[in-house]
């Protein structure tokens, strides 16, 4: 399963668009970049660049 974390940003909405468009299943975590979630280990773990969006294939 595709896991996206990403936040209603335009560059947000660009990875669920192409999953929808492309009818892959995915499930959303909201990285809320307003309060820094970005930053946090967990997510840097993810992406190191601290940026949403983000996509991880969980298998
Ligand atoms: N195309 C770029 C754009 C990503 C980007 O700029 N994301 C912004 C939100 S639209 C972000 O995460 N900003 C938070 C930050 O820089 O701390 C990428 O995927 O690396």
């Amino acid at each position: 399963m595709i896991e996206l974390y990403t936040f209603p940003t335009p560059n947000g909405r660009k990875i669920s668009i192409m999953l929808e468009e492309l009818g892959i299943p995915y499930n959303v975590h909201k990285i809320d970049i307003r309060k820094g979630e970005q930053r946090t280990p967990e997510f840097l773990a993810i992406n190191p660049n601290g940026k949403i969006p983000a996509i991880r294939d969980s298998l």
